[in-house]
């Protein structure tokens, strides 16, 4: 997978080269590029913003260092990847470049907008700051690449590169080849599946017994329906303690009928 970041802050990116992210890149498994957006301005002060039409508070990022960066990068997407026989695509293969808008008047960003980005093969994001960027820029790349708008929750950060590091590494732990073990997000919280509607419960590890507090009993017993079982419990006690809406919105078929209602 490629991923290019426009930013006036490259250095907020930096962690991009670390953990899981950067071990993906250093294995090959992406191309990261992050690039200053004051490379594509002409003027001697690398302007990048202005004053709102109609007034107002702040200043608005200006159209064209974004639609010069975007016209380069966009001509030097990579090649689609074969169509997948098994994607969920009807056989079109990948499609394209996404560009990323973050903005907290996109749509939400979850878990499930994570899994439709790792499926493609170039993303393109473009973290604001000010009070975002001149409309017609999204209008007019809207007509040559696909645009998502996204915001990573109901508060406001004062730019788009924190965001960025949240969605980028929600979806690159989604890539193949990137986790350890092929199973380790089947269970995650928000994942599909049937425990899509659950959040995780408690986890423990050695020693069995610390400052006097032991671990579930269940657990150290080897019996996998019985942890199962325990495990399910608690995710929904969990879940119904700290995201009801999330137990509201199960579908009946999520339901396993040895749930008990908490
Ligand atoms: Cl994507 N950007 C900014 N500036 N604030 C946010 C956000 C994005 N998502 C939530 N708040």
């Amino acid at each position: 997978m490629r991923l290019d970041v426009i930013t006036i802050f490259p250095e907020y990116l930096a962690p991009l080269r670390l953990s899981l992210v950067g071990r993906a890149a250093d294995r090959g498994l992406l191309d990261i590029r992050v690039h200053d957006l004051r490379a594509w301005t002409h003027d001697r002060h690398h302007t990048v913003d202005d004053t709102p039409y109609g007034g107002g508070p702040g200043m608005v990022m200006k159209p064209e260092p974004w639609g010069e960066a975007l016209d380069e990068i966009l001509a030097d997407t990579p090649a689609d990847t074969p169509a997948d026989p098994d994607a969920d695509d009807g056989g079109a293969g990948s499609r394209g470049p996404v560009l990323v808008v973050p903005t907290p008047s996109g749509r939400p960003f979850g878990q499930e907008v994570a899994a439709e980005l790792a499926d493609r093969s170039h993303l393109i994001f473009t973290p604001a700051r000010y009070e975002g960027i001149d409309r017609r820029v999204v209008e007019e790349y809207a007509e040559r690449a696909e645009v998502r708008e996204l915001s990573i929750g109901d508060y406001v950060l004062a730019g788009g590169e924190a965001p960025v590091l949240v969605m980028v590494e929600a979806v690159v732990r989604l890539l193949p080849g990137v986790l350890g073990n092929a199973e380790s997000h089947r269970d995650d919280s928000f994942a599909a599946g049937s425990m899509a509607h659950l959040l995780e419960g408690p986890v423990y590890t050695k020693p069995p017994v610390w400052r006097g507090r032991e671990v579930p009993q269940v657990l150290l017993g080897g019996h996998h329906g019985h942890i199962a079982r325990w495990r399910r419990d608690h995710a929904l006690r969990r879940t119904a303690e700290h995201r009801p809406d999330l137990l509201r919105a199960a579908p009946p078929e999520s339901w396993d009928p040895g749930d008990r209602r908490f």
